[in-house]
């Protein structure tokens, strides 16, 4: 690849507008990444389908997606940032791994049975073949690195399983990634329901501080945020609301837990949630201002949006020729 530098990759769904979860999480810490990698950071709008979207909506949460990587940090030149469904090799790809892939493989998938518990009205063949599509983006930039979260691990395995054996059939075609263990980001909770992830897609958008919300609605998702009947600041696994407004704290503000307990001591939940809120502004505040200047700026952000997709299809296209090649596909004239 360009420079030697190894690669990296990963991406977002546009299942929804991003929450401080996935900027804590994965975003925050994909900053400057590409110092020491080359990186690939898709909008995964095919993955997005696989749960029904609403197009108008869909399109504009897509373009909005990688406005806010940029305006995040992540520098457009610097970094690949492009559209998953732009470059077609995704598909291509995905079909041929598909023939290399056992239905007992995809069969033990837990996200595929969670998700299809969640959207039991619509269980489709996508949702089922989401690992293969996603063994496809990997291996189109040949990475070495994915940083996964938990969640994830499965779909890098099953990956792996997949770019082994046709390596095994074919001699060397795919690079063999592995998980990239960097900076742990915090894992952000619900605000309304400790127990569950902040998620995009949550209905109940109480649960969720978005990364485009306005310091009012911060506010009052924050006061409103499900605590206990306690009044002590302090991180325990008996206290999940207070914990995650912790977790949210000392990310945003770079302080340690102890230190927040003792700035916390003896004051009540209300003085708390508002320190909370306030520190959410603080860190939200230049990305939005920044969001706001380039969505107005739309030459610049088609600019982009051509230059990074060409370079995500140069790439892809090459591996995709070097599969077409290895597997017998008669030559493109
Ligand atoms: N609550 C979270 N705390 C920390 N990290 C999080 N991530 C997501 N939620 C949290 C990280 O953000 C990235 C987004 O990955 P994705 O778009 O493929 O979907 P996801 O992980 O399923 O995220 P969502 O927001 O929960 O989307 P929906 O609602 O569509 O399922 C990943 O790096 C993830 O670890």
């Amino acid at each position: 690849m360009l420079n030697d530098k190894k690669v990296l990759y990963s991406g977002m769904q546009a299942t929804g507008n991003l929450t401080l979860g996935n900027y804590l999480g994965a975003l925050k810490n994909w900053v400057n990444l590409n110092e020491e990698y080359e990186c690939f950071w898709g909008v995964m709008d095919m993955h997005s389908i696989t749960v029904r979207q609403e197009p108008a909506e869909f399109r504009k949460r897509a373009r909005n997606l990688l406005i806010l990587y940029i305006a995040a940090g992540l520098d457009p030149v610097k970094n690949c940032l492009y559209f998953q469904s732009h470059v077609s090799a995704h598909a291509e790809l995905s079909w041929i791994l598909g023939c290399f892939t056992y239905m007992g493989e995809l069969n033990r998938m837990t996200q595929f049975k969670d998700k299809a518990a969640k959207h039991s009205d619509n269980i489709n063949a996508g949702l089922y073949t989401y690992p293969v599509l996603m063994a496809a983006d990997i291996l189109l930039y040949q990475a070495d690195y994915v940083p996964v979260g938990k969640d994830q691990k499965q779909h890098l395995e099953i990956t792996r399983d997949i770019a082994e054996r046709i390596n095994g059939i074919y001699g060397d075609v795919f690079t063999i990634p592995e998980p990239y263990f960097g900076k742990a980001g915090a894992k952000i909770m619900s605000l309304q329901d400790p127990s569950k992830k902040m998620s995009k897609s949550d209905e109940n958008i109480n649960g969720s501080i978005y990364l485009t919300d306005d310091p009012d609605t911060i506010v009052r998702k924050c006061k409103r945020a499900v605590t206990d009947s306690d009044s002590q600041v302090r991180y325990s696994e008996d206290k999940p609301g207070i914990s995650n407004l912790l977790d949210i704290y000392t990310a945003c503000s770079g302080k340690t837990i102890p230190e927040a307990e003792k700035e916390f001591e003896g004051k009540g939940y209300g003085e708390f949630k508002l320190a909370v809120a306030e520190e959410v502004i603080r860190v939200l505040k230049p990305m939005q201002e920044e969001f706001e200047r380039l969505s107005r700026d739309k030459a610049y952000i088609d600019g982009i949006i051509k230059e990074n997709d060409a370079k995500a299809a140069y790439f892809a296209n090459k591996t995709l020729r070097k599969v077409r090649r290895k597997i017998g596909f008669t030559d493109i004239k």
